[in-house]
């Protein structure tokens, strides 16, 4: 009986020894990122919110109609899969903070009722069609009148004033008071998602699973692509299937421009990066109905230029979140 006893007792040790070697990380950095990453568990088989936010997806005032609320956490940024550019690698590990980000492209329908204009034409037009021919500047000025209109704190100041009344006419040439804008980044009001944060939305808020293309490796369920733009031209948002967070067409349909400016990664792993001080292009994120399956992936990067629009790029609208923590 005691020899038994004894036994059984050695055998829960070396159960336990086993599972505390097993779980001892590798090294510093993925013992921290684990702890992260586990801490802050994110839904991936629904838009569910996170259950540490049992209440921010019902508040119409942090999170509007049409937006998901992601939780602040860690994931690996950059081409994990595949071959590509040099400007997607290395990966790395990027922190975000909370935030908010619309299921679509900035429809036609919610231009119009900002700024009074539809600027899209000959490449699809309709109230649900993603606008296009809109310049990085412009959607400065969108975002901020949006904010004001509904009542949040707009995040951007161009010569000093978030009204844009007072920022002049939106320059068709490179401007450096417009390229100087700063961004409130705890401010509530609209913007535009930053590179990070845009792959973070697009790859479902996780690198598990690893897709190539935002909710899919099947291209065609997920994107308006060149391999499906028998009508060329854009198509009404979410008539492609959405990802595991319920956002749709971050693959495909419009490029979507970001905040920052385009370069390379540092290398480093970053927490809420905002890119460079100064560039060229705007980054712009996941391919458009005449692109291949290679500029669709989530990893993908491109630039345009700011004061310029164009009938591939579009963008969708983010919003910072306080942290519930
Ligand atoms: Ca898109
Ligand atoms: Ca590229």
């Amino acid at each position: 009986m005691a020899k038994s006893i004894r036994i059984v007792c050695l055998l829960i040790l070396q159960a336990i020894l086993i599972s505390v070697v097993a779980a001892l990380p590798l090294d510093a950095v993925a013992k921290r990122h684990q702890a992260r990453c586990t801490d802050d568990a994110i839904g991936t088989a629904d838009a569910t919110p996170q259950k540490r936010w049992p209440d921010l997806q019902n508040k119409p005032r942090l999170i509007p109609p049409d937006f998901v609320a992601l939780p602040g956490r860690t994931f690996q940024m950059g081409r994990t899969t595949g071959s590509g550019d040099d400007d997607e690698v290395p990966v790395h590990y990027v922190s975000l903070s909370p935030f908010a980000i619309c299921r679509h492209e900035v429809t036609q329908a919610e231009w119009q009722a900002v700024m009074g204009s539809n600027p899209a034409e000959d490449w699809g037009v309709g109230p649900n069609h993603p606008v296009y021919y809109v310049s990085w500047y412009a959607i400065l000025k969108y975002c901020n009148l949006r904010s004001i209109a509904e009542g949040y704190t707009p995040v951007y100041t161009i010569n000093g004033s978030v009204d844009p009344f007072y920022w002049g006419v939106v320059p068709a040439y490179d401007s450096p008071p417009w390229n100087g804008v700063i961004c409130a980044w705890d401010a509530d009001g609209y913007r535009l998602p930053t590179d990070a944060e845009w792959e973070f939305a697009a790859r479902g808020g996780t690198n598990f699973p690893d897709y190539v293309f935002s909710g899919s490796n099947d291209i065609n369920q997920v994107a308006w692509n060149d391999g499906n733009a028998t009508i060329y031209g854009v198509k009404p948002v979410c008539t492609k299937a959405p990802n595991a967070l319920g956002i749709h067409d971050m693959s495909g349909n419009l490029w979507e421009y970001c905040w920052d400016w385009l370069d390379d990664y540092t290398g480093e792993d970053e927490v809420d990066p905002t890119g460079p001080a100064t560039g060229f292009l705007r980054i712009a994120r996941g391919g458009y109905w005449l692109n291949l399956p290679q500029q669709c992936r989530v990893y993908e990067r491109s630039g345009y230029y700011p004061f310029e629009g164009s009938y591939w790029m579009g963008f969708r609208v983010a919003k910072s979140l306080p942290d519930p923590r």
